[in-house]
């Protein structure tokens, strides 16, 4: 208790796998306080920028109140009944399968188990897939190949322990934040070794000994390499190679491949391999880079060879440990999410298994074949064979690869229901039916984070408007499909002891999902329930698997996956010479629907990019601040252009968060086609071939507004600010009336305009006002504009002449874009401090200005300007062919 009268309250992070406890405060108004869970085994009290932000991002704001059904308000009662009658006749006319869910990794286990019980148990088809297809398929796939089971073998405290930790795709600096700031911890105790694999110089590679650029989409081949030098070299572990099968065979495909096709420098392979071959306690972190390939399943089992081979797997400080995306993922593949398994880990093709399933759930009938993985499903919902969807936490049509033509799959599919907080998302404004859900901090149930550990989300705010919980409305569908008995839910709780009995059936198939200890619970200890790791019951308490050489194949042993190098599947071209990758930036998550709102996250980096080499910057005769149009065989956008060393020469990168909500031109996946790893179906995200040109602007823009406004221009970004909205504008098409367009663009007919226009320069500014209240600013110039617009951002309440001048007055310093999220500190302030008092390290910019000193987020990045912008240290050796 503190002075509100409100207790803190625990829960889970809303964003990603690494699943940090917090602590929330609700002040009784609708707002919220966070801090991190001191007593959290994930995250002991630490959060990153987007967990410290939560509370900025909880309320009414873009909210879905109330059910629609064809664009109009609905009862409850008409929306859940039109979803059940539809779902109902379509079944009956067309069968099972032309029905389909698609779901998500942020849904809660209890959200997750309903779903999926009443698509498989129910409906009777397994067309139920998730954007866990997106994301895990390919480690899903790799593991059960490896392993007989889909689990991950270690546990955090193995990112404490190890001496080398290999990140391989994974830029877990920004995405997997305190995972990250753990292994900095362990680097400064116990020296730790970091080395990253990854075609893009990343905010991970600050600290790392050693950075691996190689060519994209070519992991498998070093890894291979690696298995051969084990070999050669005859480091591999004898006693546990008698647990596993196909050694030999592993190692004669691996001879086939040439380490070269990566394009390393061979001494920098050599080190690679040194290091990790005379380094017991190794971790081999890997994430979208690995997953998001058509080889996808291969790069995880070429991972996983090498652990195999050396023993190196379930043992303190060692093993592979695909790190999940979303807070739920985990749990998704643990209650059978995925149209290719059952529940707990149990096999649709196995007539015992799905025998017991069908008797535990005393269901009519369980599907005998696999449903359609994502792509294939929203193919089958093109072809005309799917004829109902529902679409669940996700936003498919702004995510999918090819997804514009998803979205016209969607919008032409006969009936779409859509279970979402927002109002307005890519998919939402294509359903039929909307549902509102209730969200993060309103909802209750449990979470599995990526070291199996389950944690509760706690509800501390009423759900707005008529929101309901996403496992009450699946459950209520169920009921009015005439499953009465099956869906008589009354609390998660009651769920969770379900989903926790069934794993005791999977258990007694000889499977290690095991959860079956809180299956008698009370509701008070499920709510009590503090974060619990399976298995809860039959394996040593460390919470490891396979050290003791015990696998889940039929003879117990592990399979050694013989894996052979291909290519990404689209080749560059003279038409398409530039390789575009695609991924996150620090502070926003997916498509921003939740970070979007908060002005602190937003102001780390504010709209969409390009980041593009400078040798291709030359080449191509851009400049910097341009916009420039990428195309590829499929569509094509407009981004920023950044120019950096980062990114290899030949290739490109965009972020995947803007969508029609925030820049419509500038969603990436509208370039991704839909090309898919042949085992796991998993997209190859991040190896689309394209074209580069300077976009042809007439004009460019840059605003602020207190309200939202979407211009008709060719390229428009939004992002939130502290007093309203910021904006990027451009356009193709000469305006002659700039007045008249910023008031249609603002929605201000009436407001008081101050404009200065200089028709030989062509730039035009324009302040619309209502008392002495400034409501939007528009800067127009023929070139791309530069003007403080940190400051700008601000709205700060001067004279509209004032704020035309685009500058502030002479006494207060403009801080340039944010880099420390938690207390406001933007890049020209920190470069400023370390020139002028002479810092040399991180810590002492956080002595300084305290950036840095919170969540630790921007840690990488102040790094990275104490080497660029120190004249007093020595930048360190890194090796780095690109560089
Ligand atoms: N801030 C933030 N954090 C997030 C999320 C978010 O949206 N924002 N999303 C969460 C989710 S759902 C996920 S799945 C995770 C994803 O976490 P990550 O996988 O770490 O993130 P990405 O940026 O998608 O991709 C990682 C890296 O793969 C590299 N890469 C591309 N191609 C290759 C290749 O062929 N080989 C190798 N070795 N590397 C390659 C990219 O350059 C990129 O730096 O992040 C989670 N955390
Ligand atoms: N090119 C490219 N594409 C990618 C990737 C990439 O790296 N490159 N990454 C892929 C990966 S790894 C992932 S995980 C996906 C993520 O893609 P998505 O899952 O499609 O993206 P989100 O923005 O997380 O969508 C979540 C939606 O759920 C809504 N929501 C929030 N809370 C709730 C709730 O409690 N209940 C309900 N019913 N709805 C809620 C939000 O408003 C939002 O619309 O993107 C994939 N797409
Ligand atoms: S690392 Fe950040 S985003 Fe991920 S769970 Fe922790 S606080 Fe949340
Ligand atoms: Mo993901």
């Amino acid at each position: 208790m503190d002075g509100s009268g409100f207790p803190e309250v625990r829960s889970t992070c809303a964003y990603c796998g690494v699943g940090c406890g917090v602590l929330l405060r609700p002040d009784g108004a609708g707002g919220l306080a966070v801090r991190g869970d001191p007593d959290h085994p994930a995250n002991y009290g630490r959060l990153c920028s987007k967990g410290m932000a939560l509370g900025e991002t909880v309320g009414q704001d873009h909210r879905l109140l109330a059910p629609r059904a064809y664009g109009k308000d609905a009862s409850w009662d008409e929306a859940l009944q039109l979803v059940a009658d539809r779902f109902s006749s379509t079944i009956e006319a067309y069968g099972p399968d032309s029905v389909a869910f698609y779901v998500s990794g942020q849904l809660l286990t209890e959200d997750y188990y309903v779903a999926n019980k009443l698509m498989k148990g129910f409906i009777g088809s397994a067309n139920i897939d998730t954007n866990s297809r997106l994301c895990m398929a390919s480690t899903v796939a790799g593991h059960k190949r490896a392993f007989g089971t889909d689990t991950v073998p270690g546990t955090y405290e193995d990112l404490d322990q190890a001496d080398l930790v290999v990140l391989v795709g994974s830029n877990l600096a920004w995405c997997h934040p305190v995972l990250y700031q753990r292994i900095l911890v362990a680097r400064q105790s116990r020296g730790t070794k970091i080395v990253v694999i990854d075609p893009r110089r990343t905010a991970s590679c600050d600290q790392a000994d050693l950075h691996l650029a190689l060519k994209s989409g070519s992991d498998v081949a070093l890894f291979n390499y690696l298995l051969t030098r084990i070999h050669a070299d005859g480091k591999f572990d004898t006693p546990f190679l008698s647990r596993t099968v196909g050694f030999a065979d592993a190692v004669n495909a691996a001879l086939n491949d040439d380490p070269a096709v990566t394009g390393l420098d061979p001494r920098n392979i050599k080190a690679f391999c040194d290091l990790w071959i005379k380094t017991e306690r190794v971790v081999t972190v890997f994430s979208q880079g690995v997953n998001q390939s058509s080889s996808g399943t291969d790069k995880v089992n070429a991972i996983l060879n090498c652990h195999l081979a050396t023993g190196r797997i379930g043992r303190e400080g060692m093993g592979p440990f695909s790190v999940t995306g979303q807070p739920n993922a985990m749990g998704g593949r643990e209650v059978g999410g995925l149209a290719n398994m059952l529940a707990c880990h149990l096999d649709i093709e196995n007539d015992d298994h799905r025998r017991a399933v069908q008797h535990f759930w005393n269901s009519p009938k369980v599907p005998q074949k696999q449903g359609l993985k994502a792509v294939d499903l929203f193919q089958s919902i093109e072809d005309g064979q799917i004829k109902a969807l529902w679409i669940i936490h996700t936003n498919p049509a702004a995510t999918m690869p090819d997804a514009d033509r998803v979205g016209a799959a969607i919008e032409n599919c006969p009936f779409t229901v859509v279970s979402d907080l927002t109002a307005e998302t890519d998919t939402a404004r294509i359903a039929d039916v909307l549902l509102p859900a209730a969200g993060w901090g309103e909802k209750s149930g449990t979470v599995t984070n990526s070291d199996r550990t389950i944690s509760r989300q706690r509800a501390v705010l009423e759900p707005p408007g008529q929101a309901r919980f996403d496992w009450e409305i699946l459950a209520e569908v169920g009921r009015r499909m005439g499953w009465t008995k099956a869906f008589c839910y009354e609390s998660p709780a009651q769920i969770f002891r379900e989903y926790a009995d069934m794993t005791s059936l999977a258990v007694s198939f000889g499977k290690d999902l095991d959860v079956a200890k809180l299956s008698n619970i009370e509701d008070e200890e499920y709510e009590a329930l503090s974060p619990t790791r399976w298995p809860t019951r039959s394996h040593p308490a460390d919470g490891r698997f396979f050290g003791d050489g015990q696998f889940f194949h039929p003879d117990k042993k592990a399979r050694f996956v013989a894996v052979t190098y291909r290519p990404p599947k689209a080749e560059t071209s003279e038409q398409y010479p530039y390789k575009l990758n695609t991924g996150r930036n620090r502070d926003q998550w997916h498509t921003m629907t939740r970070s979007g709102l908060s002005p602190r996250l937003s102001a780390h980096l504010a709209e969409p990019y390009v980041e593009v080499n400078p040798k291709d910057v030359g080449r191509l005769g851009l400049s910097t601040a341009d916009l420039v149009e990428i195309s590829s065989s499929i569509g094509s956008g407009i981004f920023r252009l950044r120019v950096t060393e980062a990114i290899a020469p030949g290739q490109v990168f965009a972020p995947i968060h803007w969508t029609g909500e925030t820049a419509p031109a500038a969603r990436v996946n509208a370039l991704v086609p839909s090309v898919t790893d042949p085992v796991s179906g998993q997209p190859e995200s991040k190896a689309t071939v394209v074209s580069i040109r300077r976009m042809n602007a007439a004009w460019y823009g840059f605003a602020v507004s207190v309200d939202a406004a979407s211009p008709e221009a060719e390229y428009w970004a939004i992002a939130k600010t502290t007093s309203g909205y910021r904006m990027e504008i451009a356009g193709k098409q000469i305006i002659k009336d700039w007045e008249s367009t910023a008031r249609d663009w603002f929605g201000l007919p009436d407001a008081v305009a101050t404009s200065i226009e200089d028709a030989k320069r062509g730039t035009f500014r324009i302040a619309l006002s209502k008392g002495q209240r400034i409501l939007a600013v528009l800067f127009v110039s023929r070139e791309p504009i530069t003007l403080m617009r940190d400051y700008l951002a601000a709205l700060p309440e001067v004279a509209p002449q004032q704020i035309l001048s685009g500058r502030s007055s002479a006494s207060s310093e403009d801080c340039g874009p944010i880099v420390c999220s938690c207390f406001d500190v933007g890049l020209r302030t920190i470069i400023r401090a370390i020139h002028d008092k002479h810092l040399m390290s991180v810590d002492e910019i956080g002595d300084t200005l305290q950036a840095g000193t919170n969540c630790g987020s921007c840690r990488p990045e102040l790094t990275d300007l104490v080497i660029k912008h120190s004249k007093l240290i020595h930048k360190k050796t890194k090796h780095c062919p690109q560089e």
